[in-house]
């Protein structure tokens, strides 16, 4: 099967990017070479971690990333998003970590040799421990340190960053992490979650303000993903269900940034007692302008209403579903990237991940991953449609580059377009990998 989208489309062309995009946590390993973060720490916990893993070795990539990077150039991509550890180029003291800070800058210097834009995603989960254990993003404190570390990194990366993201799915972080306790560090509270999500957005918003001062020729903004609701029934019950879903789960990070206010329903249905402190002048720091806004999409959420929780979750009947569990449905993508649209002024939209876990098999050396290469093809051509619908969708990246460690569920769950065998660290690029690289290279100039 080939990739194939309408030739007029803008995602025919070179105007459009493409990339592949990975985190540190999940493929660098070397850990002895930083300091512990939240992960490892999480990782240690008995039940924590469904195969017991943990990022230690991961995909070795901080020993084998020049042959990663040789991998990322035959794709045939415009772009290449990566994040930086902060306990690999910070030491506790706030002072620089040469060693680890150089790393990264051979990778950007050949990224930039072989001409390939470096989207650079400064936290995508793995806190310092040292910060984790002064109150982690529960302490406003965490913000400021987080504004310091962009700083440097900022100061020291120069000119050779297209693109920065302060934070990736800052619900992931403040929700699994802080406000049901699935993901590191392992809290379950509500008021914790609501208060690390708002230092979260303030660590944003603070870290915008040295990004635009240190880098102001790259495009500077956050991640955020998102799973539109839809009512299981057109009763209003269920209509509300899927709009408080929405509320609670998603645009509490959006309508901050983009409205300067946490969403009214979702503080309704929040008890006061859960609500976030906040402190004069917050709201104005997480809302200043973004040059853009990255949305990962995966799947969407059906929602009935639920008169103990406000809203309960179920996978349609029938529905095609990925190895995570998650429905294939790429109109998703087009429905949410137009209600994002019709409800905020939008900046230039990227799709900084989006791609699917299934179950791979190795056979003869090569991976025939149909699925999930029908999984690209059908959101991608749900992009051309929000396009064609007014949305300014400039940018797509397939999560992810690699097999890696997929958090809790360790490295049970494939989301790669390339294949690594754990044992060897062998790579392998997948069929959907091939298939991508192939269209990458046909679109036409523009
Ligand atoms: O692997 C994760 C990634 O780290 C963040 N977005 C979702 C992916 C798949 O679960």
């Amino acid at each position: 099967m080939k990739i194939q989208l309408p030739a007029h489309s803008p995602l025919a062309t070179n105007t459009f990017t493409y990339g592949v995009a990975t985190a540190a946590f999940q493929i660098e390993g070397a850990a002895d070479q930083r300091l512990p973060c939240i992960w490892d720490t999480f990782c240690a916990q008995p039940g924590t971690i469904s195969d017991g893993s943990n990022g230690l070795i991961a995909c070795d990539h901080i020993n084998r990333w020049r042959d990663d990077l040789a991998l990322i150039e035959q794709l045939n991509v415009d772009a290449y998003r990566f994040s930086v550890s902060w306990p690999r180029v910070m030491h506790a003291d706030g002072s620089p970590n040469h060693a680890g800070l150089n790393f990264y800058l051979a990778l950007l210097d050949a990224l930039g040799a072989k001409g390939i834009k470096a989207y650079v995603t400064l936290y995508h989960w793995d806190l310092p421990q040292h910060l984790e254990d002064a109150g982690g993003w529960q302490n406003r404190e965490t913000a400021y340190k987080f504004q310091a570390y962009a700083d440097l990194v900022s100061r020291t990366f120069g000119d050779r960053v297209h693109s920065y993201a302060t934070l990736n799915e800052p619900f992931c972080s403040a929700y699994l992490g802080y406000e049901v306790g699935i993901h590191a560090p392992g809290i379950a509270c509500q008021k914790a979650g609501r208060q690390a999500a708002h230092h979260l957005l303030l660590a944003h918003g603070l870290a915008m303000q040295v990004l635009q001062k240190n880098s102001p020729n790259s495009l500077n903004g956050i991640v955020l993903n998102m799973s539109p609701g839809y009512p299981k029934t057109q009763s209003l019950e269920d209509q509300e269900a899927a709009a408080l879903a929405e509320d609670f789960l998603f645009h509490w990070y959006a309508e901050p940034l983009f409205n300067c206010r946490y969403p009214a329903r979702a503080l309704a249905h929040i008890p006061a007692d859960a609500h976030p402190h906040i402190e004069t002048g917050d709201m104005e720091i997480i809302g200043q302008p973004l040059d853009y806004l990255g949305l990962n999409y995966y799947t969407r959420g059906v929602y009935h209403a639920d008169p103990a929780t406000g809203f309960g979750e179920t996978i349609p009947n029938g529905a095609q579903v990925t190895d995570m569990g998650w429905e294939v449905f790429p109109q998703g993508l087009t429905d949410l990237l137009t209600g994002l649209n019709a409800r905020y002024a939008l900046p230039p939209v990227y799709i900084t991940e989006n791609g699917a876990a299934m179950k791979d098999q190795l056979r003869q050396g090569e991976v025939n991953d149909q699925s999930r290469l029908a999984y690209f093809q059908s959101h991608l051509r749900a992009v051309h449609n929000a396009v064609a619908a007014g949305v300014d969708v400039q940018g797509y990246f397939a999560w992810s580059l690699m097999d890696n460690f997929e958090w809790a569920l360790g490295y049970e769950k494939r989301f790669g377009i390339v294949h690594v065998d754990y044992a060897t660290q062998k790579r392998t690029i997948k069929a959907s990998g091939h298939a991508l690289a192939a269209f990458f290279g046909s679109r036409s100039r523009d």
